[in-house]
């Protein structure tokens, strides 16, 4: 039931119609939305083996599956101090450099066990011989998959990672790894000069994925496997909404590919990591940190066309989402609790909770009509 134009100017309180302010008109612009998908976030810290730990780092925690009356995740862990990228290339970079992914486990969500390695670097000229990290999680058919991000060796800036997928019949392991990686960059920019720690120097760009696809996230939906990501380009640069970052989507009828990406790629202007859920037959999407569109919560019927359905005021980081929320009747109810990190400094990530919820008061369009007709 569309607004009238007269119950939207009474809505958005503007005093004279004769008189509309860009932002009026904007405001007036925007498609109807009622506030179902819009809520905000706590984040706390966790006890256990989840609580800060000088010179180890945990952090880009997968989503939580609950099995056998316990909740499971995994993430990146490495320990020592980064240097960046120096001469030196042997020399840790990043904090998730020298990585392997690793399990934990919790009785209660609060109080986390780190169990073992789940998937280790590779051997010594292997595709993921450098650092394997940023896992996800998914359930299907009674096996589990893991998707990472490799990197081969030398970690320079200009190194194109990859994706890893792993699988087992238990979320204890052993976990079994596909020998090849299941998707790569587009690898179609052309970088200027040859200064190997050099990312921002291009002849040109090309797609959104051309340098780094990160951030994996493997689900099933309407029939085929989806692996959403998150891109980034060669040569990326800071717009007026920040840093370039896209997201993309990749299907398959087999998780362990061939995967190919949609042409409507990219599937969002902004972005950072992935946080994807199924609601109502579609794919929801919460965008944070990068972009015009940052901190958005979208949904699209093809998971493939988001629409914004809310703008929130911040997210957590790298969220980890409680896959027993997922496929719920409440657009919101996927953010109830879940993972997310937080630097301690550069060095050294953490691993944290978030609580999602909802504000009380609540004005949906059809009362507020009624008040209108008065
Ligand atoms: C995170 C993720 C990926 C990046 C790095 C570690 O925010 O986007 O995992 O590679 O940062």
């Amino acid at each position: 039931m569309n607004e009238s134009y007269a119950a939207k100017i009474q809505r958005l309180g503007i005093t004279d119609e004769g008189h509309l302010s860009s932002a009026s008109k904007r405001a007036l612009a925007w498609p109807e939305r009622n506030n179902n998908w819009y809520g905000q976030f706590r984040v706390s810290n966790l006890k256990g083996d989840f609580a800060y730990e000088e010179g180890v780092t945990r952090r880009d925690p997968s989503s939580i599956l609950f099995e056998d009356g316990l909740y499971h995740t995994w993430y990146s862990r490495s320990e020592g101090p980064s240097k960046g990228f120096t001469k030196n290339f042997d020399d840790k970079t990043w904090p998730w450099d020298y990585t392997d992914v690793w399990h934990a486990t919790s009785k209660d969500g609060i109080t986390w066990k780190e169990q073992q390695v789940a998937v280790a670097r590779g051997k010594a000229g292997e595709f993921d011989d450098r650092s394997v990290f940023t896992p996800e999680v998914f359930k299907h058919d009674g096996t589990y998959y893991l998707v990472y991000q490799t990197v081969k060796s030398p970690y320079i800036q200009r190194v194109k990672n990859q994706v890893g997928i792993s699988t087992a019949n238990s979320p204890w392991g052993p976990w079994k790894k596909h020998p090849k990686p299941i998707l790569s960059p587009a690898d179609n920019g052309q970088w200027l000069g040859d200064d190997p720690h050099d990312r921002f120097s291009v002849v040109n760009k090309r797609d959104f994925d051309s340098h780094k696809v990160h951030d994996p996230y493997l689900t099933f939906f309407n029939g085929k496997f989806h692996l959403y990501y998150k891109g980034e380009q060669m040569g990326w640069e800071i717009t007026f909404g920040g840093r370039e970052i896209r997201h993309g989507v990749a299907t398959s009828d087999s998780p362990f590919g061939p995967y190919t990406k949609s042409p409507f790629n990219p599937i969002s202007n902004s972005g950072h990591e992935v946080a994807i859920w199924h609601y109502d037959g579609g794919i929801g999407s919460l965008i944070t940190t990068d972009g015009p569109e940052r901190n958005t919560v979208q949904w699209a019927k093809d998971g493939v066309n988001f629409e914004i359905l809310a703008h929130i005021k911040s997210a957590p980081n790298a969220m980890g989402l409680l896959r027993t929320n997922d496929h719920s009747q409440q657009p919101f109810k996927i953010f109830d609790w879940g993972l997310t990190h937080k630097y301690q400094n550069k060095d050294y990530q953490y691993i944290q909770r978030f609580d999602g919820s909802q504000p009380k008061r609540s004005i949906t369009l059809v009362t507020y009509k009624l008040k209108c007709a008065k």
